[in-house]
């Protein structure tokens, strides 16, 4: 494996960062995960444009510009010969003093990383997933704004804590008003009445770029799509409930909190909008 560190590439045992990095000492940076189908990079743009939000939005000045970035992607792909697998982008802050002075950094590392996909089993995928709600509460998007995806996840990492005490491998988290907001790496939907709900980014989500196809699927197919505030109440009581990241896909999610969703089989549409995504990772 040959992984990408500021325009060289290294041995993974020879990849390595400062300690004094302000990504290692404070997961000071933002990053990116992203999937590749058939040597391609799923929507690219849309995850390069988020990287570059998520870097505005904590002052940090990525070093290369968004050509450049997508050319060292695709190069990092080539020279590990992979086709369908994972891109993990990494932007520190560089290296910095033991301070928490940013401006002392000046030289941001880029890191890019292709590998091999570790998937949910398949048999989660056909029988469906039980998750439970954390009490670790999502960040409030006026402290640090989950649509900043930082290399700061403690708080999404406290939650998958609690999913694997528990049992399951994903975790529902709510916002400080007791809201659904997303997962622990992933976006929530559900199906009810012939709508399909998902909470807004002013529940205080990453705005997934799955979601954001799975959602431009759907309209596509005349299904009714509603960003609105949504409370455990309205899982409980939907159709269908599936989650959608970039490594899941779409995944549905049969019980939650031990409480049975809908008849407690994946449902029909879910089925349906992955098996679209599907075709859409393959255009
Ligand atoms: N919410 C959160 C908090 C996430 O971290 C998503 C939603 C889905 O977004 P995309 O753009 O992928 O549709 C994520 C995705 C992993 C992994 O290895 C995934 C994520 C973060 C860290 C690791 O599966 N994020």
């Amino acid at each position: 494996m040959k992984i990408y560190i500021s325009g060289e590439y290294f041995e993974r045992s020879e990849a390595k960062v400062s300690v004094f990095d302000h990504g290692f000492l404070y997961g000071d940076g933002v990053f990116e995960g992203m999937r590749v189908y058939g040597g391609k990079v799923f929507r690219l743009r849309d995850h390069i444009e988020r990287l570059w939000e998520s870097a505005k939005g904590i002052a940090l000045e990525i070093p290369i510009d968004a050509g450049n970035m997508e050319k060292a992607i695709n190069d990092t792909l080539s020279v590990n010969e992979i086709k369908d697998g994972y891109i993990r982008l990494i932007v520190t802050r560089g290296e910095g003093t033991l301070g928490l002075d940013h401006y002392l950094c000046h030289d941001p590392q880029i890191i890019i990383i292709a590998d091999k996909l570790a998937l949910y089993p398949i048999e989660l995928y056909n029988a469906g997933l039980e998750i439970v709600t954390a009490s670790t509460i999502r960040v409030n998007p006026s402290m640090l704004n989950p649509q900043v995806k930082s290399m700061n996840y403690l708080n999404n990492i406290l939650a998958k804590i609690e999913a694997y005490k528990a049992g399951c491998v994903e975790v529902l988290m709510l916002n400080s008003r007791g809201e659904v907001a997303e997962c622990s790496g992933d976006n929530i939907f559900i199906y009810k009445h012939g709508v399909l709900h998902t909470p807004p980014p002013e529940a205080g989500i990453l705005e997934g770029i799955t979601r954001r196809v799975v959602m431009e699927i759907a309209t596509g197919i005349g299904l009714k799509v509603k960003e609105a505030p949504m409370t455990r109440h309205d899982v409980f009581t939907s159709n269908e409930c599936f989650l959608t990241g970039s490594a899941a896909e779409l995944i549905p999610v049969v019980k939650l909190d031990s409480r049975v969703i809908g008849d407690g089989k994946p449902g029909l549409i879910t089925k349906k909008l992955l098996a679209l995504f599907q075709e859409e990772t393959k255009k």
